[in-house]
């Protein structure tokens, strides 16, 4: 079972891993350099089994990246937090104000003009993914910012009709020129995908740093996720999802997660269809989706670093 990868990554991380004090201050255990494959042929989706996975959580997520908003607020809207404790961090230290993280949340909903003052994360993926900023020579030594940005994802699936054997499909969220003003650099940075004779789609992510326990599995959700849907807008077959870590790491204080989860062994292969065709690789919503066969055990939760 493919999941075995995961988990003995875990547990390698867990009892071989550098214990260093990291920028949460919680602490990790870590290693360097670190590698999954997961075949994606016939609908099978890298969904974990030892723990339940909000598969529909992480797509909402995605698709808010494809939309290239990054203000949380159309995430809480749908009942999303998992990016609300950046921007409720921000909002305490520069107000003392103690407000709750429920009471935050809805208040960004509520409040559009606040949810514009404090919801944003800055030019995070969404931005880098579909508007990279361009300047162009405006004379005299000055420059000026196109109107369009660079929509890497549109041009993506153009260069993936057109010139399948490029060795350049790459979506890069890394703009050295605005890392200070994201909330969070990119972790998921870039997606290179490849087109196989046999006109399979797949797909190298590389994390420079991933949380094993919270957020690699909702980044490879993401990952096969992008990849299927290109797939069928580019009429291919999933081929192969591999990912590549950099800083790879659990936090000291999931040690109950991590005992609990390597206590438990996969079953099941989960298979994602996709219910019709959209018009664009923008047009996809929640409800193109339809997971079967999938029965994880029992979700197991544990805090997150911010
Ligand atoms: N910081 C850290 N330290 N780790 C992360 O994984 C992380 N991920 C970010 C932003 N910053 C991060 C964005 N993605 C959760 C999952 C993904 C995610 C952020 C948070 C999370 O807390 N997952 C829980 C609860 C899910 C839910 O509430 O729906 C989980 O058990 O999966
Ligand atoms: P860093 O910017 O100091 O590396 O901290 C980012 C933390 O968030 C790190 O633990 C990795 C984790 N992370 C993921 O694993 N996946 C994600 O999608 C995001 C946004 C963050």
């Amino acid at each position: 079972h493919w999941e075995w990868q995961y988990l003995s990554l875990m547990r390698r991380i867990w009892e071989q891993g550098d214990e260093r004090i990291d920028r949460t201050g919680i602490g990790t255990r870590s290693i360097f350099g670190a590698q999954l494959r997961f075949d994606l042929a016939g609908g099978a989706m890298p969904l974990l089994s030892t723990k339940r996975v909000y598969w529909k959580t992480a797509t909402r997520e995605f698709l808010w990246f494809l939309t290239g908003d990054t203000n949380i607020r159309k995430l809480c809207a749908q009942g999303v937090e998992i990016w609300t404790d950046w921007p409720l961090d921000r909002y305490r230290k520069e107000t003392g104000d103690e407000i709750s993280r429920a009471d935050f949340s809805r208040r960004i909903v509520d409040d559009a003009d606040f949810a514009a003052r404090w919801g944003d994360l800055g030019p995070v993926y969404g931005k880098q993914w579909v508007d990279w900023p361009v300047y162009e020579p405006a004379g005299e030594g000055l420059f000026r910012q196109r109107a369009a940005g660079v929509n890497q994802v549109a041009d993506l699936v153009t260069s993936l009709r057109t010139n399948p054997g490029s060795r350049r499909h790459i979506v890069e969220g890394w703009n050295v020129a605005e890392l200070d003003r994201m909330a969070l650099p990119p972790c998921h940075k870039t997606y290179q995908f490849h087109v196989s004779a046999g006109n399979r789609l797949s797909c190298v992510m590389y994390q420079r740093s991933c949380d094993v326990a919270l957020g690699l599995p909702f980044n490879l959700w993401g990952a096969a996720l992008f990849t299927r849907m290109l797939a069928q807008q580019c009429d291919m077959e999933p081929g192969e999802l591999v990912w590549m870590g950099g800083d790879t790491h659990l936090y000291l204080n999931h040690a109950e997660l991590v005992e609990a989860q390597l206590a438990r062994a996969p079953s099941g292969n989960p298979v994602l269809a996709i219910r019709r065709r959209p018009d664009s690789i923008f047009d996809y919503g929640l409800e193109d989706f339809e997971v079967t066969g999938y029965a994880p055990q029992a979700h197991i939760s544990a805090p997150v670093a911010v």
